[in-house]
């Protein structure tokens, strides 16, 4: 059932990105697969945002095992393809959620409504879940993520404005201790005065998580803007060297042809995807499966659906 879901749901939500690299494709494969092919394929990977480094690894590869197999068959070709791009992206390793779940990325990324999904999707499996507002930075943060409580029926921890997030996470932990939940999810500020500020608050958060909990079953998850691109990349990377991020949620797939960048953050960083964005209602939240992401993205037989 999820892989159908995740399948319907992708479709929808990657039709920017399929339309942008499927129009290029079906080109392409309907050409002579020779030297001229295979550095055609490395172009079109490129412009559709899987960065240089990882086309021209892929395209290196694909080139060798059509060479070594003597492959000439365009369908078999772009199996191969839709394989050795699916092996670059990081597994997840763990399919359980983490009882404390810390959400970090920088302003606008889509760290509240993604809170707001997860906890309706965890609520309906029949957990018991805690929201710590601990954006704190404006006081609009704080309503918007008390919305989402409602929508998804969950219970929040909230501290009026300017409060210090780390002792909103102080508290936040111990109301889930006392009320038995099973999941807390805490909600960051994307911004503060500067980006040291907002690193240097992080690390505070996280130290305050691992005195109360031992830090065990805590998982810290960065939200991206799939709509910013290769600034995604970069994100990963500052935000990883500050928090060593456990997983990865890509949000507005929807609204970008650039949902290639999932391949790059995946590979170059080794986080796994762990969830992506397909829309700002309550359910356009999906947990990420690489394979049927990259067919998804190559397999144009299965286009008109
Ligand atoms: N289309 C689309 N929009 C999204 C998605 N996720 C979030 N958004 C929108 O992105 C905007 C910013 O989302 P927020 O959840 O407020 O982002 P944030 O990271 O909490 O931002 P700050 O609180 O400012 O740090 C909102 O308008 C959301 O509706 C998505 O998957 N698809
Ligand atoms: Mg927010």
């Amino acid at each position: 059932m999820e892989k159908l879901n995740f399948f319907q749901k992708i479709g929808f939500g990657l039709k920017k990105t399929r339309d942008n690299i499927n129009k290029k494709l079906n080109l392409l494969f309907g050409k002579k697969i020779d030297e001229a092919f295979f550095d055609e394929l490395e172009e079109l990977l490129i412009t559709s945002d899987i960065g240089m480094k990882m086309s021209e690894e892929i395209s290196s590869k694909l080139r060798k095992i059509a060479g070594e197999n003597a492959i000439t068959d365009p369908a078999r070709i772009r199996e191969e393809l839709i394989n050795i791009i699916s092996e670059q992206i990081t597994p997840e390793t763990s399919e359980k959620t983490a009882r404390i779940v810390l959400v970090i990325g920088v302003n606008g990324a889509g760290k509240t409504t993604t809170i707001g999904k997860l906890a309706a999707r965890f609520k309906a499996e029949g957990k018991r879940i805690i929201l710590a507002a601990a954006d704190t930075f404006r006081a609009a943060a704080v309503e918007q993520l008390e919305i989402w409580a409602k929508r998804a029926d969950v219970e929040i921890v909230t501290r009026p404005e300017g409060s210090d997030p780390a002792s909103v996470v102080y508290d936040a932990i111990d109301i889930f201790k006392a009320r038995h939940a099973d999941v807390l999810i805490i909600d960051t500020a994307g911004r503060l005065h500067n980006k040291k500020n907002l690193m240097d608050e992080l690390a505070k958060i996280r130290r305050i998580i691992a005195d109360k909990t031992g830090n065990s079953d805590t998982e810290t998850l960065l939200v991206l803007d799939a709509t910013t691109g290769q600034n995604a990349v970069s994100q990963a990377r500052l935000f990883n060297e500050a928090c060593d991020v456990d997983g990865i949620i890509l949000t507005k797939l929807d609204g970008t042809a650039k949902g290639g960048i999932i391949i790059p953050i995946s590979a170059e960083l080794k986080i796994p995807v762990k969830y992506i964005g397909v829309g700002e209602q309550i359910d356009d939240l999906t947990p990420f499966d690489a394979r049927a992401f990259t067919e998804a993205l190559f397999d144009t037989d299965s286009d008109e659906q």
